[in-house]
């Protein structure tokens, strides 16, 4: 299938490198998005996601003159939806967006044309939502149009690059659909790209995150384990990985971003009488902020009244996304139990709502009671400890992510790690 102009709805952190990405590759594309501060950002050339490259794959797209914005889709070969896929306070999948997007397309949706929707979703979304409300135009999915679903497996930092070299899954409700989507995807993918049904690509998608969280939920675990049982989690988990078909992954502070922490309640939701241990995973991983909290409450006696710096708020290293970050858990349940927390985000100085931030790092540190190591962001691990001590009296440091180097204890500090049973 040929493609001149294609549809691109929804230009967050996917579905604007993905625009720019087929600008790029030679056809015309249309970004959607119904949030007018982004037509608008984006067409006064600014750029509203942190993604390293992205403004300049942007700014070539623009004055190629092969991207352009608007707030509504118009005619073209093939429709994208890359929309969010959040979920509601019950853990029940909130699928509006995709259902809006859906929808937008009906006034422009012709013969031949091609839809794919990328946004991670439950089982059988496309067959059983999408399908049926873009036959409402009385085109036939499969013959009049076709219908795919392919999801995108980018980490955040990297997206740029994995969206060429990743393995592209794509997903038909007919195999002249899935051959279509190949077509379109090929003009940028380099990486290989696996045919299937609908159905099978979105439950890989979902997997491939949902096998993550639990995984991590079993490093949570081990880390509570090991700090009853008196060891250090950090060495047993890396001698444990030179086993050859062990790779436990790293205890932390709980599961954030809006991926790992969202996509299995999909599965629950699903067959809540078959996701039983997916649905203890999230419950584990949810939980780790109050495991932190109960290492910061026998490290400092009583929280009442003491002033705790924490650094970082992101949901993971050198990324600004704060969506379901468990250091921002973490500090709301340390605020719950009487302590002082005022923060430290470099990517979010700007700060977030309802939490204490300072934007300079020494004024911070200068009095508090405790240090407490958050995120792992590359800026943490490569802290002044000699600094440190000559601006602050502080000397207790609580680490959720293994950063603290060993010049800190060299210094003079004392270091509780997270999981390490023997301090
Ligand atoms: N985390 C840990 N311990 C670990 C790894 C991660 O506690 O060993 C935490 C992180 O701190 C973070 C959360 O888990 O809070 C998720 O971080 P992540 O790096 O695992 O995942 P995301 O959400 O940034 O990206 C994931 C990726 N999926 C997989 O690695 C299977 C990415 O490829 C997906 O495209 C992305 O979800 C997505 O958009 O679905």
């Amino acid at each position: 299938m040929k493609f001149n102009k294609i549809c691109v709805i929804g230009l967050g952190y996917i579905g604007l490198p993905t625009a720019s990405m087929f600008a790029a590759s030679g056809i015309k594309v249309v970004g959607v998005d119904v949030n007018q501060e982004i037509i608008r950002t984006l067409s006064a050339g600014g750029l509203h996601i942190h993604e390293p490259g992205l403004k300049t794959m942007v700014d070539q797209a623009f004055s190629s003159g092969n991207l352009s914005v608007s707030a509504q889709p118009e005619e073209a070969d093939a429709f994208i939806i890359a929309v969010p896929t959040p979920f509601y306070g019950d853990k029940k999948a909130d699928m509006r967006f995709v259902k809006s997007a859906t929808e937008s397309i009906l006034p422009y949706l012709r013969k031949g044309n091609l839809v794919i929707l990328e946004s991670t979703s439950p089982p059988r979304t496309t067959n059983k939502l999408v399908k049926p409300i873009l036959e409402k135009t009385g085109l036939v999915a499969g013959s009049d149009f076709l219908l795919c679903y392919s999801p995108e497996r980018v980490l955040p930092g990297q997206i740029l690059r994995e969206l060429v070299e990743n393995t592209r899954v794509i997903g038909g409700i007919t195999s002249q659909s899935a051959e279509a989507g190949r077509d379109l995807y090929r003009l940028f993918v380099k990486g290989e790209i696996i045919l299937t049904d609908t159905t099978t690509a979105e439950m890989v998608k979902l997997m491939e995150n949902t096998c993550r969280d639990v995984n991590i939920a079993i490093a949570n675990e081990f880390s509570r384990l090991a700090d009853r049982f008196g060891v250090n989690v950090w060495e047993a988990i890396e001698i444990a990985n030179l086993h050859p078909r062990v790779k436990i992954l790293n205890p932390g502070p709980g599961v954030g971003g809006h991926c790992i922490s969202v996509d299995p309640w999909f599965f629950v939701e699903a067959a809540p009488d078959l996701a039983q241990l997916i649905a203890m995973a999230r419950k584990v991983n949810d939980e780790q902020p109050k495991f932190v909290v109960s290492l910061v409450e026998r490290v400092m006696g009583t929280l009442s009244g003491k002033k705790i710096a924490a650094l970082g708020l992101a949901y993971k290293p050198d990324v600004d996304d704060l969506r379901e970050s468990p250091a921002i858990e973490t500090i709301h349940l340390l605020e719950q139990a009487g302590a002082i927390v005022e923060a430290y985000e470099p990517y979010k100085p700007g700060g977030y709502l309802g939490i204490k931030t300072q934007v300079e790092l020494d004024l911070l540190l200068a009095n508090a009671d405790l240090i407490l190591i958050l995120v792992g962001h590359a800026q943490f691990r490569e802290l002044d400890v000699v600094h440190i001590k000559s601006i602050s009296a502080v000397r207790t440091i609580v680490d959720t992510v293994n950063a603290a180097k060993p010049e800190w204890e060299y210094a003079g500090f004392k270091v509780y790690q997270l999981g390490n049973g023997h301090q």
